[in-house]
């Protein structure tokens, strides 16, 4: 009988196995930065509307687009990042999932971050990191601190798994809530503060620090030290590449996973739009390592 508790067999529940290693999301993604020297994450955002023409008439449209781009750009990436939006209105989820085991399948190295935002109560949340980590075999996934700390726990006790909290937005209204100040400090560094310290407890935290806002990129670099910080924003939000790396890199040249959706998979829209986006990839990963040193 199908229950909550054993809700998916497969392999990558509770850490899995690479080269007899035992990995967990922060290693994957910091050996991913060595083994393709790249910080790009390439982010699955398949608008049907969108799509080349010939891959519309397919019958799983949305798992055979993500399919050509992944095989196009394995080699260059330290992460893909599925937004589950992009899915779950066209009752695609079948595909994520697809979508997921194929990474899984052809680049076991490469961790996958589903992209979800969640945050609800406790046990609401429990049910909602089953899904990303046991259902969809997400490496990691991106959740709001909004509703506080005990939201957080039943995501962080997946120790092997990646939690990565919204910090700074990417968004134009990130300033609305993110700047108001609480004792002195802005919203956005509490949470890099406590994220860093409260939540960090089983060392599986990221941070999610928008490429549009640099300089805040900087202050929060300098609060968490090396965490890994998810930096959406560049290409279709305009980002500037060399501000957020030179802001947002970590000691060791890396310490960021760059993401670009749009700037990728639609770089071209034609039988050759796979190609068009491993170019896109390239051209990203050799703009981002320039200002890595
Ligand atoms: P592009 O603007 O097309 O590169 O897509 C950006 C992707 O990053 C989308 O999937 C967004 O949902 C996501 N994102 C942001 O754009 N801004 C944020 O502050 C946070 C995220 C995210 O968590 O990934």
């Amino acid at each position: 009988m199908l229950s909550a508790d054993n809700l998916n067999p497969k392999t990558r529940v509770f850490g899995w196995k690479l080269k007899g290693k035992t990995m967990n999301f922060i290693k994957a993604v910091q050996a991913s930065w060595k083994s393709n020297n790249s910080c790009v994450c390439v982010g699955l955002d398949p608008d049907l509307k969108k799509l080349p023409a010939h891959i519309r008439e397919m019958e799983e449209p949305i798992f055979e687009f993500n399919k050509a781009i992944i095989d196009a750009t394995g080699d260059l990436v330290c992460a893909y990042k599925p937004q589950i939006a992009y899915y779950a209105p066209l009752r695609a989820e079948g595909q994520l999932e697809k979508t997921i085991d194929y990474i899984h399948e052809t680049h076991p190295e490469i961790p996958v971050i589903l992209d979800a935002k969640r945050g609800d109560i406790g046990s609401t949340a429990d049910m909602y990191a089953k899904e990303a980590f046991e259902r969809y075999q997400a490496d990691a996934v991106t959740v709001n601190p909004y509703m506080g700390g005990d939201t957080l726990d039943p995501f962080l006790k997946y120790n092997d798994k990646g939690v990565i909290i919204l910090c700074r937005t990417s968004n134009p209204g990130a300033r609305d809530i993110q700047d108001l100040v609480c004792n002195g400090e802005k919203i956005y560094r509490i949470v890099a503060q406590k994220a860093s310290k409260d939540w960090n407890y089983n060392g599986n935290v990221a941070l999610v620090v928008g490429a549009t806002y640099p300089d805040e990129l900087k202050e929060v670099r300098t609060i968490v030290g090396d965490m890994p910080l998810l930096v959406p924003g560049i290409g279709a939000q305009g980002g500037d590449v060399e501000k957020a790396v030179t802001n947002g890199r970590d000691g060791k040249g890396a310490g960021m996973i760059i993401n670009s959706s749009r700037g990728i998979i639609y770089a071209g829209n034609g039988f050759d739009f796979a190609e068009a986006a491993r170019a896109a990839t390239v051209e990203l990963r050799d703009e981002i390592n320039k200002y890595r040193e």
